[in-house]
């Protein structure tokens, strides 16, 4: 039988509690977990995510002058390497965050005016989540494009670590490249694919989606630069992974899905895309011959998956 999948944008409601770690709980390693003050503040933003429904603003959050500082010295340290790290579309939008969604080391972005931003962009949307989504909600948020993110920022005893999404990974990372309308087109392409897809194309289409949303590299001209997210908000990972230590292998959709990746160490193979346009492509001819008893459809117009 099928997996249920969502039809229309209000079935995400759904996935609001149904995190799978460090929603509310955090995991015995994470620098804050023996820290009551910071899970006590986690506990407090989460509760945006958890009462969040499809159509409201998402809501502000009053940062402290703690986190502030946080995401200061994380966007400092990340901006500084933008220009010779950052693959053309990060750095083309990046500028354009800066004037319409105050990004600047003074201030932690507003999820909500960063979404509307994206709205007139490219029709992408953030809503925010409490923690891990299992990889069939996560990717199938972005048939709608919609991205779940989180609200909160990382332990402020390790500026530069985290072993989970942020708001800095999320919109140092995540944010620019869905301004693009490439990327996003892209990024929906996964999305589609993962809508009623079976465990087995589920988890090849998740491993799809970390050598490329997170993990993905291009070319440009004679250079290799970054476009994953977790490439773009890691201060080592990024300086590594265009260095000729880490192999580089051609983005091709049936290779880079049995790729296996270590989660906690920097990669030892990235994919390269020669475009998103070129990517995206390649997605939609893998996601052609998964079997699936149905195709899907996204009516912009009703925001709904129509199933043919
Ligand atoms: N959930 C959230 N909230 N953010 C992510 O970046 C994320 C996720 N990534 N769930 C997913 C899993 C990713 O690792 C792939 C699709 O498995
Ligand atoms: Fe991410």
């Amino acid at each position: 039988s099928v997996p249920w999948f969502p039809r229309k944008l209000s079935d995400l409601d759904s996935f609001a509690e149904k995190v799978l770690e460090m929603g509310e709980d955090l995991s015995a390693d994470h620098p804050g977990a023996q820290d009551p003050v910071y899970r006590k503040r986690r506990t407090e933003i989460v509760q945006i995510a958890k009462t969040y429904r499809t159509g409201q603003p998402i809501p502000h959050v009053e940062y402290t002058q703690q986190e502030v500082e946080t995401w200061g010295a994380v966007f400092r340290k990340l901006t500084a390497m933008f220009p010779d790290h950052a693959c053309r579309e990060h750095q083309h939008v990046f500028p354009l965050l800066v004037q319409n969604c105050g990004y600047n080391d003074k201030q932690v972005p507003q999820l909500e005016q960063v979404s509307n931003f994206l709205k007139d962009c490219t029709g992408f949307t953030l809503r925010p989540v409490m923690g891990l989504l299992t990889s069939r909600d996560f990717l199938n948020g972005l048939a709608f494009r919609v991205f779940h993110s989180t609200q909160y920022v990382r332990h402020h005893s390790h500026p530069l670590y985290t072993p989970e999404p942020d708001v800095c990974h999320e919109l140092l990372g995540h944010v620019p490249l869905f301004a693009n309308p490439d990327f996003a087109a892209f990024s929906q392409e996964i999305g589609l694919a993962s809508l009623g897809a079976t465990d087995a194309d589920l988890e090849k289409l998740a491993t799809i989606y970390w050598f490329t949303v997170e993990f993905g590299v291009c070319r440009e001209g004679e250079h290799v630069r970054a476009y994953g997210a977790g490439l773009l908000s890691s201060f080592g990972e990024l300086e590594y992974a265009l260095t000729d230590k880490p192999e580089r292998r051609p983005f091709d959709p049936s290779v880079t899905a049995v790729q296996k990746y270590p989660i906690t160490q920097y990669q030892p193979v990235y994919f390269v895309a020669e475009s998103f346009k070129d990517a995206q492509e390649k997605v939609r001819a893998f996601a052609n011959q998964m079997e699936r008893p149905f195709t899907v459809k996204y009516d912009p117009f009703t925001q709904s998956i129509e199933v043919l």
